[in-house]
């Protein structure tokens, strides 16, 4: 089994590339954004309380999507792999996502992340509000919050797979087929 995650800032393209690295590598996407969104429009009481907090633009409890990701996880015993999009997004959800890989007998295989500058961040997800209908992409201050939300709790998880030699930094600007090309040829890397 091999696992990825896929890590990067708000808008640097985790979800568009999540989409053409499952097709390609036949990996199980776990995104928590996804999940919280379905939750959000079934207007469970998760997904209520989940909403009040991302229009913030702030993290959803721990506790929350570590139940997520677990029943996913329980959900698919056939798995070959799992590409992890937007989890973990705090240090406490990469050892709880540590542990429960470990009680399957696996681990995470690489870290791939995206690097973007800020502004590039901003003028995507303000264009993407322009058409998601998504209420966390529609203003400049809550975009600019959940980039402050990364930078205080986020890009932490980079250092905690970094001293285990996980973590592969990728440019994430220019097309997204050279992005692709980039982040298979790491992939292909650590398979061989
Ligand atoms: P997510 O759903 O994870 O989404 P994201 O960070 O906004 O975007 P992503 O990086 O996937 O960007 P995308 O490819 O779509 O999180 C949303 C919220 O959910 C969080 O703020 C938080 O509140 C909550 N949440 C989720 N997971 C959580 C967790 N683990 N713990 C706590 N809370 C959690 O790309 C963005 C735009 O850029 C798109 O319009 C795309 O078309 C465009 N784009 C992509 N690649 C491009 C390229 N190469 N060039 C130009 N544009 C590009």
């Amino acid at each position: 089994m091999f696992n990825i995650i896929l890590f990067g800032p708000p808008g640097s393209g985790k979800g568009t590339q999540s989409e053409k690295l499952i097709a390609a590598y036949g990996l199980i996407h776990l995104s928590t954004g996804d999940l919280l969104r379905s939750e959000i429009a079934k207007q469970t009481s998760l997904g209520i309380e989940a909403k009040i907090i991302m229009d913030k633009g702030q993290l959803v409890p721990d506790a929350v999507v570590v139940g997520m990701i677990s029943s996913a996880l329980d959900a698919n015993p056939q798995a070959g792999g799992f590409l992890f999009d937007g989890f973990p997004r705090t240090v406490a959800q990469s050892e709880a996502l540590d542990t429960l890989l470990s009680l399957k007998n696996t681990e995470i295989g690489v870290v791939l992340a995206l690097d973007v500058s800020e502004e590039e961040l901003v003028k995507r997800l303000l264009n993407r509000g322009l058409t998601s209908g998504r209420s966390d992409d529609n203003t400049e201050s809550v975009v600019r919050a959940r980039i402050t939300e990364y930078h205080a709790k986020t890009s932490v998880v980079a250092r905690y797979y970094g001293q285990f030699n996980k973590v592969v930094h990728v440019k994430g600007e220019g097309s997204v087929a050279e992005i692709f090309t980039l982040l298979c040829s790491e992939i292909d890397k650590r398979l061989s």
